[in-house]
């Protein structure tokens, strides 16, 4: 049986349980917090969480474990069958992560009340917009990021929105969602889907 490493709280966790859950595969959830000890970092190599214990080792970086996921447990599938939609699956999910994720984290302390420097403060209110455009360029809503089946980029998508744009009001008073049209309405519907409602309860 699968072992996922991590704590609710993180939303890169929870990207990889909502795969396992919509994959209905068993898993052990093991709190863990992101640790520098040595024992970790041989599970993780970035000491960051989540990772997983798989019958073959150790895997961590949330993209490539469900990369894993959907080549032990092809159905149900959340990649398309077409190379090249599979292929813009990643490139969605790897924009968000890189331009919206990455960019926000930054102002995550103020989150938890910590003040954000200027210069942060600049960074998100110039890459954000960018990163939503970029995002708004790639998604379709139809109702899901790439059409009709939901896909990992949807769970990648819904897990970095919904920190990021906590980050985005409180530091630059930017709806991020709104930045791109038919975002708000996928989010509602994601928010609403019984594996994104069951991660978000265990929280
Ligand atoms: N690229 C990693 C990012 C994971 C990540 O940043 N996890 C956070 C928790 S949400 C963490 O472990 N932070 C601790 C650290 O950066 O040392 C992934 O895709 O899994």
């Amino acid at each position: 049986m699968i072992k996922l490493y991590g704590a609710p709280l993180s939303n890169y966790y929870n990207m990889v349980k909502v795969a396992l859950l919509e994959k209905g595969l068993s898993f052990e959830e093991v709190l863990t917090p992101p640790s520098q000890d040595a024992g970790y970092l041989a599970k993780s190599p970035m000491g960051k969480i989540p990772c997983i214990e798989t019958p073959d080792g150790f895997l961590a970086e949330s993209i490539a474990i469900l990369e894993y996921l959907e080549a032990v447990a092809p159905s149900p599938s959340l990649l398309p069958s077409n190379a090249f939609e599979q292929a813009k699956v990643r490139e969605i999910a790897q924009v968000i992560e890189l331009n919206i994720e990455l960019v926000a984290r930054r102002g995550f302390g103020a989150l938890r009340g910590k003040p954000v420097a200027e210069s942060v403060v600049a960074d998100l209110a110039r890459d954000l917009p960018k990163g939503c455009a970029a995002v708004a360029r790639l998604t379709q809503f139809g109702p899901f990021i790439q059409g009709d089946e939901m896909t990992y980029a949807d769970i990648v998508g819904f897990f970095s929105f919904i920190l990021a744009n906590r980050a985005a009001k409180a530091v630059i008073e930017v709806d991020l969602l709104a930045l791109i049209p038919g975002a708000p309405a996928w989010f509602e519907m994601m928010q609403a889907r019984p594996s994104v409602a069951r991660a978000l309860a265990d929280q």
